[in-house]
């Protein structure tokens, strides 16, 4: 592995998770192949048979075990989230969190604690594509000193529903119809959007869900959030209200619809491809964690309730602190006794950090440990490498499937006396877990609060946060996934429902979708918060992906200096031709073609450069690189020409304007390349 900036995980300094995962490690290369008892098998390719063309034999130990260990290879996959992908890296703290909490991994600047983060999407299996419009989980398993912490959270702020208890009737309506299993990973479909309109606690999370935030460029540009409110607690015994967020440095930016779903079928493994190259090539994914506190004295100032999972903080009303930057930085050695097997669960909490009582994170506290019991095959799942906290773990907890530890001694219990009263517990005072002592009354109560009975407001705050484009995305999410519900009236609900976020959004969906436009109350939210938008985010060229398109004769020195330039703002350059391998240009010089117009596809790329030159057959060549080109153009996409290729612009729909960069006598071609790579969409191109 190449790893050429930040920590290199596997120098000399690896840390403690690293280490312990070291002592697992099993490396098959150059070792003779043995049954799981270790008896060296002396052949694999025949079972045993009576005579060469006879039946096969019961005693073959060999053939048994293999198939028998074959047939039992899977384990279910997660209800929601099945399909995810992970990386190993680093947490270091920039503000000590001492003033607010307890918690180890949060006190003292450059303080460092391993992690494992697993990104997914919600709706879809395990081998589903990773451009579906979804909900990306973001959970992070914190290897802290105190034990582990996970923060289990999403890349939307908000959720759907207010009490879990609605969380099975949620998946139900969104995974693929019971009666035919269609469609998978994706939400436009009846009874999806039957559940929204009869749950309309959902409308603010459906708004997130039709936006850009939904369709991620990859997991690396993407926020993440806990969504619940959680508890800071110091060693005073004083809570702070807390909800946590993930800021990418490398800006929040997302795909085209058109594109998203044409990549679903170029590339089914796109993000992950994406985490796993960039963390292999070196360029290391970083996000800054951030805190929201409110005193707890301060929970009834807002006009939210601070317990309902459907409404954010706006930052404008309480800021986000940066305290610290999580760097992924090593890559699963296996997918699936990592990525598949770790088990993250909410209730994971450290000394210092508590819940509150968010009905929907309540809920959770329950869910976790109940699915990993099955997904895992019983309630030793703590015991798997990538689960084990990196501080010891000591209980009287004895036997089960799959037990790994070898407990000695005669004592499984507490009290005793003959183990001197061990495990005993710690006092608070040196570390013990206290939960934090809240004052709660009330009667015992099946209902809701009507604090939360405000469904509108906050997704009328969306609303008026986005920028135009923005908007026009939101309302072809809607034409799109509501256009796709058969039942009339179940669309007529829907836009009868979101008349409370917009009436021209309504107008808008009703008018796509072929119901009647409904007489809405204009919403009285006129407020807007800037930072929902993913206007105002971080534009670099780094770890951009271009293609240049060359065919024979190519300018190699234009292509050479570009080349140079690009490698030179981090961006990665694949070089696209009708053939793989060499490539000859001007002047003698040649090019390695890494990809072709049929491996490659314009919807991969952050941009495609036409480079010039041709091939025997320039029909076809002019056709590849007028298709690269179109495509880039649809997209909004920068897209380069150099002199000898503009005359594509003529004969392609593209239009030299925004982002359409031409190489010409006195300009400084690179650079306006490089620069309109960093903007990456040119929303003002009218692209028809
Ligand atoms: Fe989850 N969720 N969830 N969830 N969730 C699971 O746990 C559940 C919710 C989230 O990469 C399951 O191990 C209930 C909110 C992530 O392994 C399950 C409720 C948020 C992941 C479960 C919620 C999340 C899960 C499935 C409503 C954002 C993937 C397998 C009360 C804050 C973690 C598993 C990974 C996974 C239950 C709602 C995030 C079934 C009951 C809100 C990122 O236990």
């Amino acid at each position: 592995m190449n790893h050429s900036k930040g920590n290199n995980p596997n120098g000399p300094n690896k840390n403690a998770k690293q280490q312990q995962l070291d002592a697992y490690r099993v490396n098959n290369f150059g070792t003779r192949m043995t049954t799981n008892q270790s008896v060296k098998i002396s052949g694999d390719e025949n079972s045993l048979k009576a005579g060469l063309r006879g039946p096969t034999l019961l005693e073959d130990f060999h053939l048994r075990e293999k198939i028998t260990h074959f047939d039992h290879e899977r384990i279910p996959e997660r209800v929601v989230h099945a399909r995810g992908y992970a990386a190993h890296g680093e947490f270091v703290l920039h503000k000590c969190m001492k003033a607010y909490t307890t918690a180890k991994f949060l006190q003292g600047v450059g303080k460092t604690t391993p992690l494992f983060t697993r990104f997914s999407n919600v709706a879809g299996s395990k081998g589903s594509i990773d451009t579906a419009r979804d909900v990306r989980g973001f959970a992070v398993k914190f290897y802290t000193e105190d034990g582990n912490y996970d923060l289990v959270g999403n890349n939307i702020p908000v959720f759907f529903i207010q009490d879990a208890i609605k969380f099975p009737d949620l998946i139900h309506a969104t995974k693929p119809e019971p009666h035919n299993e269609i469609p998978q990973a994706s939400t436009a479909h009846d009874t999806f959007w039957d559940f929204v309109a009869n749950n309309q606690e959902s409308a603010h999370m459906i708004m997130w869900l039709m936006s850009d935030r939904a369709i991620p460029t990859n997991f690396r540009k993407m926020e993440g959030f806990g969504v619940h409110t959680f508890r800071l607690i110091n060693a005073e015994g004083k809570a702070h209200f807390v909800k946590f967020h993930w800021k990418p440095k490398l800006g929040v930016h997302s795909l085209v619809w058109d594109e998203a779903q044409k990549i679903g079928g170029k590339d089914a493994d796109f993000q992950r491809r994406d985490l796993w190259n960039t963390i292999e090539a070196g360029s290391y994914p970083e996000y800054e964690l951030g805190v929201q506190l409110i005193k707890e004295e301060d929970e009834f100032m807002f006009d939210f309730d601070i317990l309902d999972a459907t409404k954010l903080w706006p930052e404008e009303i309480v800021p986000v602190e940066r305290i610290g930057t999580m760097t992924l930085n090593r890559n699963v050695d296996n997918v699936f006794a990592e990525s598949e097997q770790v088990a993250y669960h909410p209730g994971n909490v450290v000394p210092g950090i508590d819940f509150s009582n968010d009905p929907l994170l309540q809920g959770r506290l329950f869910s976790y440990l109940d699915t990993q019991l099955l997904r895992l095959g019983g309630p030793n799942f703590a015991e798997i490498p990538i689960n084990r906290p990196v501080c010891p773990f000591h209980n009287n907890q004895r036997d089960g499937f799959s037990r790994q530890r070898i407990d000695v001694g005669q004592v499984s219990y507490h009290k005793n006396s003959l183990a001197d009263n061990t495990p005993s517990p710690t006092p608070v005072e040196e570390g013990g877990y206290e939960h934090y002592q809240e004052r709660v009354e009330g009667h015992v109560i099946r209902a809701g609060s009507p604090s939360f009975d405000d469904h509108f407001s906050q997704g009328r705050l969306f609303w008026n946060s986005m920028a135009p484009y923005e908007k026009q995305h939101i309302i072809d999410a809607f034409s799109f996934e509501v256009g796709k519900v058969q039942s009339k009236s179940v669309r007529q609900q829907v836009v009868d429902m979101f008349c409370n976020v917009d009436s021209g959004l309504a107008a808008n969906i009703a008018t796509a979708v072929g119901v009647k436009r409904p007489e809405c109350t204009p919403s009285s939210v006129t407020e807007s918060s800037p930072a929902l938008s993913m206007k105002d985010t971080v534009y670099v060229p780094e770890t951009l992906k271009v293609a240049i398109l060359i065919g024979d004769g190519f300018d190699s020195s234009v292509i050479g200096k570009m080349v140079k330039s690009l490698r030179n703002a981090g961006v990665t350059v694949d070089i696209v031709s009708n053939t793989i391998g060499t490539v000859r240009g001007s002047h003698g010089k040649t090019a390695m073609a890494n990809q072709t117009f049929l491996t490659a596809s314009p919807v991969l790329y952050d941009s495609v450069l036409a480079g010039g030159g041709t091939s025997s057959n320039p029909a076809e060549f002019d056709s590849n690189m007028k298709n690269y080109i179109e495509e880039t153009w649809k997209h909004y996409k920068p897209i380069g020409f150099t002199k000898e290729s503009a005359y594509f612009i003529k004969n392609t729909s593209v239009h030299e304007g925004p982002g359409v960069i031409v190489e010409k006598a006195g300009s400084d071609f690179e650079s306006s390349y490089v620069n309109a790579l960093a903007k990456q969409r040119f929303w003002e191109r009218n692209i028809y």
